[in-house]
């Protein structure tokens, strides 16, 4: 019987030099939570997209040929965790590549990165989300909510979860909902909501929920313990005059991931 003795995550994301976001905030977190992270990387860029200007290396068909050389060595992942693609039809390969490898227990978490505050990242166009996702609204009620979550999970994913949900007035709080169609729960996270804006929490946020996720936390608390790290990761920067741009000061917050929860804020909606 197969076993690793480190569990394995294939990390699909691109790999920006500067500015800490995707792989360089991907494999740090994950690999202090006790993972081994292989990296099949999407584009190649100097910096995240949201400098006025970066480079770019679109690895669209280098992708192929790095899986054709997994499928040789027989390599075996406990999880696929994918983010940003680098072009629309990265989504057929990276599907494929899933299909191909995946175990009937493997852990399969896709964040749809696509853009904040309702605005696609530059580089992206429509296209994208006719690959991807749904319009985007910004006031929505608990009720829109659900059947938002509902409606993605029947379209496949067991596990749906939304983030960054303003509440409605009150602007100093944020709010996380997910749904779990085993057991048919709705869940929500309100946490304190800093006047920041920091490139990378999503990959963040869900590096840790991946991570809880795979070392057998419920889904509740994993979404307690990103948030909480989340916040402690914008706190640890918040209070420095620095460029934003850069994300948060990862490096300072990293060795918190082996403390346990302090205290669960979760709520069953
Ligand atoms: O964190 C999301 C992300 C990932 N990768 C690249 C990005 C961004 C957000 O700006 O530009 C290249």
């Amino acid at each position: 019987m197969y076993t690793n003795k480190v569990k394995r995550i294939a990390a699909v994301h691109d790999l920006s030099g500067f500015g800490r976001v995707s792989l360089t905030v991907v494999i740090p977190i994950l690999s202090s939570m006790g993972f081994q992270v292989c990296p099949l990387p999407t584009a190649v860029l100097s910096s995240h997209t949201q400098y006025p200007e970066f480079s770019i290396l679109d690895l669209t068909d280098e992708m192929p040929r790095i899986i054709a050389e997994w499928k040789k060595l027989d390599v075996q992942f406990d999880a696929f965790y994918t983010g940003y693609l680098g072009a629309p039809r990265q989504v057929q390969i990276v599907s494929d590549f899933i299909d191909d490898f995946r175990q009937p227990d493997s852990l399969v978490v896709v964040d749809p990165v696509l853009g904040d505050n309702g605005r696609l990242y530059t580089n992206f166009d429509e296209s994208m989300i006719r690959e991807m996702d749904k319009p985007y609204k910004a006031d929505n009620t608990d009720e829109e909510l659900k059947s938002y979550l509902r409606l993605l999970s029947d379209a496949g994913p067991q596990v749906v979860i939304i983030t960054s949900v303003p509440v409605h007035g009150e602007s100093h709080k944020t709010s996380v909902y997910a749904y779990n169609r085993v057991g048919d729960r709705y869940w929500k996270i309100t946490c304190p909501y800093l006047p920041a804006h920091y490139p990378g929490t999503g990959d963040t946020f869900t590096s840790v929920i991946t991570g809880a996720l795979l070392q057998g936390d419920s889904l509740p608390i994993a979404l307690d313990r990103a948030t909480q790290f989340i916040l402690q990761g914008i706190r640890a920067t918040f209070g420095y005059e620095y460029d934003n741009r850069e994300g948060i000061l990862l490096e300072k917050v990293l060795h918190n991931l082996d403390m346990p929860i302090q205290s669960a804020s979760y709520e069953l909606i």
